[in-house]
């Protein structure tokens, strides 16, 4: 009876192995990501941490000249990092191990500028072994960044430099345990009396990969992952994980930014895209941005346009002066995550019913698409570029985020792709959007629909191979407010929402229901800061904050040029358009006391900003002292934020000149968006 039991359960098995073995999985297409690539893909969103001497000297860029001795954080706690980050959902932390001052977080045996020559632990710190560690504790990964760029190291722009930086790359790789990223800076800037270097990077790609086979290397080029092409945190909504890399290499090499955003549909190489952004303007902690911290709705934003377009999201946090990440970073961080889980929570497609215009078969049907498991997923016959799928909710639903993911292990298939809805009132299907690239993951946002039956149509270079659809609401938060003040002083605080009642302060507190109303302008012509809310209904927005100085109500500018009034309008979305061969010289009206000046450029990566500049003070306008001779605006061609510059002494002055000596691009005519003051 056995034998009899067993020959016809042999049987019945046939048909299943023979339909088992018949179905082949889709071919991969184009080139294909290495097992660390789809790692480090999942890995989603990771901290980004600036710390060292530029943290305690304002600047975003160091010259190298910094006593090491200005590097003194007083109660430096990685452990506090780790757990900051691990609570707000990252999956790891990069370190500016070094950066472009040459400043060493570890005490390396190739360089005397390093923590070993600092006060913090008397010389014996080691700040790599610390935020290792804090990271293993806490389930992180571990990533460093070293700037090539060195303008302390006696040797950069000699023969032995490559090697130096090579044996400290040896050093940080081999001493600290795993490294998923190592993240190298294509700047490569002057050192020492003006030299420059050319960089060996397959000697330093080789020493990655001798202490760290499985390190993602990031550049603007790869070969790991790449830059994205801007430091706003917005990655192209065409991005191909593939990139044309023949002919290129980072910094100056680079493709155009352009590329960089959306990579190059078929490229050669699998170099996918990863989104640097700061929470705060600048890389580097300092006290002027502890009010200018990313808003939530402006993180929520990055998110989409980063996460939600198929790149990697690394967020900077930069720590303060004591050595931990500030109250305002880390409030927001936790807000920022909950609203993202929030979002995400309830994937509204749970139980619906799924069908497709073609199944390759059983094994890759259409309803994979609908598990948690990323490894299971759709794909249809070989011929079959152009198929659908019509999705049928149980009931009538309301959503307005759409999340499809490619299975990458097969490559980056999909063109594009349209989405429609069942429209009950027109007894038809309504379009709602068109997109172009899916990738690893996409997230598509439009107005909320209510419906029962979506339908999505593929277009793919191979046929489509899609791992996951989920359905979502984001209950949009009520937007911050936006707080401007004019020439004149008077502020006036909008926001684009209906129905919402705005209150605000001006002593610095956080504003609730209990503080003043926002009814109509009012003045502030002096120094000082505004905080405002927006409420309905016990909903709230997140807090939006600006910080003035004197208002140009007195001033005028007295160089010619298009528009000159522009840049001391109060409004950053106007600016002056000058000759370069002329300065701006701007009248204050009055006798100012002060101690700097800010600068705000057009925020665009393609402006022709002032990168180096003279600037005079004078009493009469026909003595001019120069308070500043040949500096510059560090990182402001890939990040053109405000400027906050301070003068040597405090002056006194009535009249303002800045001559620009060397602009973001070689054109004949600047532009400035605003000039202010700092005032004692
Ligand atoms: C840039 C640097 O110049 C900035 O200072 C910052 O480190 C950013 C992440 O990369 O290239």
């Amino acid at each position: 009876m056995k034998a009899v039991i067993n020959k016809f359960c042999f049987f019945l098995l046939i048909p299943i192995l023979f339909s088992c073995e018949s179905v082949q999985p889709p071919k991969p297409y184009g080139v294909l990501p290495s097992k660390p690539q789809i790692d480090w893909q999942q890995m989603e969103y990771y901290m980004f941490v600036h710390f060292g001497p530029n943290t305690f000297t304002d600047v975003e860029w160091g010259d190298g000249k910094e006593d090491p001795k200005v590097f003194n954080p007083t109660n430096v706690d990685c452990r506090q990092w780790a757990a900051t980050a691990k609570q707000a959902g990252m999956t790891g932390i990069i370190i500016t191990a070094k950066h472009h001052d040459g400043f060493c977080l570890w005490p390396s045996k190739f360089s005397t500028h390093t923590v070993r020559e600092s006060p913090w632990k008397d010389g014996k710190g080691d700040l790599l072994k610390e935020l290792s560690e804090a990271c293993k504790e806490y389930g992180l990964k571990f990533g460093v960044y070293l700037s090539p760029w060195d303008q302390n190291h006696p040797a950069y722009g000699t023969s032995d430099y490559n090697q130096i930086f090579a044996n400290t790359l040896n050093e940080v790789l081999s001493g600290y345990g795993d490294v998923f990223e190592q993240w190298f800076d294509g700047a490569n800037g002057e050192g020492h009396g003006g030299k420059k270097q050319v960089y060996d990077w397959p000697l330093f790609h080789s020493v990655v990969y001798k202490n760290q086979p499985n390190a993602v290397i990031f550049s603007d080029v790869g070969p790991g992952c790449r830059w994205m092409g801007n430091e706003r945190g917005v990655a192209g909504k065409t991005n191909w994980s593939t990139l044309n890399i023949t002919g290129f290499g980072p910094g100056h090499d680079a493709p155009t930014t352009e590329v960089l955003n959306m990579g190059n549909e078929g490229g050669e190489a699998w170099v996918p895209a990863e989104t640097d952004v700061s929470i705060r303007p600048g890389w580097f902690y300092s006290p002027s941005t502890d009010e200018k911290v990313k808003t939530l709705e402006q993180l929520i934003d990055i998110y989409y346009t980063s996460v939600g377009r198929n790149s990697n999201l690394l967020l900077n946090v930069p720590p303060d002066r004591s050595g931990r990440i500030h109250y305002n970073d880390s409030v927001r961080l936790m807000d920022f995550h909950k609203a993202i889980n929030d979002i995400f929570a309830d994937n509204l497609i749970s139980g619906a019913e799924i069908n497709a215009s073609n199944e390759r078969g059983s094994q890759y049907r259409a309803s994979n698409m609908l598990d948690e498991n990323y490894e299971t997923y759709w794909a249809t016959q070989d011929n079959d570029l152009t198929p659908s799928v019509e999705i049928n909710l149980s009931s009538n639903k309301m959503f307005n985020r759409l999340m499809l993911q490619e299975y990458i292990p097969l490559g980056q298939r999909i063109s594009s792709f349209k989405v429609s809805y069942w429209n009950d009132k027109n007894g038809d299907w309504s379009d709602l959007l068109d997109g172009t690239t899916i990738g690893y993951k996409r997230i598509l946002r439009f107005p909320t629909v209510e419906t029962s039956r979506l339908k999505i149509e593929f277009k793919g270079l191979a046929c489509p191979v899609i791992s996951k659809i989920g359905l979502y609401l984001d209950k949009v938060l009520l937007s911050s407010p936006v707080i401007e003040r004019d020439k004149s002083g008077m502020v006036t605080i909008n926001t684009d929402d209906l129905q919402v009642d705005i209150y605000y302060t001006t002593n610095g507190d956080v504003p609730s229901e209990e503080s003043m109303k926002f009814e109509e302008d009012f003045s502030m012509p002096k120094k000082g800061i505004v905080k405002a809310i927006a409420i309905s209904n016990g909903r709230k927005s997140g807090v939006s904050t600006k910080e003035y100085d004197v208002s140009p109500i007195l001033w005028s500018v007295i160089s010619s040029g298009k528009d000159a009034a522009f840049c001391i309008d109060g409004s950053e979305h106007t600016f002056a358009e000058m000759d370069k061969s002329e300065p701006l010289v701007v009248d204050l009206g009055e006798v100012l006391l002060l101690k700097g000046f800010s600068y705000i450029p057009v925020n665009n990566v393609e402006a022709a900003n002032i990168v180096k500049y003279n600037f005079y003070t004078s009493l009469d306008s026909k003595n001019w002292t120069k308070v500043k001779d040949g500096a510059d605006f560090k990182n402001i061609k890939n990040n053109p934020i405000v400027q906050m510059t301070l003068f040597n002494d405090v002056t006194k002055c009535r009249y303002l000149k800045m001559q620009p000596l060397e602009l973001t691009k070689e054109v004949d005519k600047y532009i400035v968006a605003e000039l202010g003051v700092i005032t004692k």
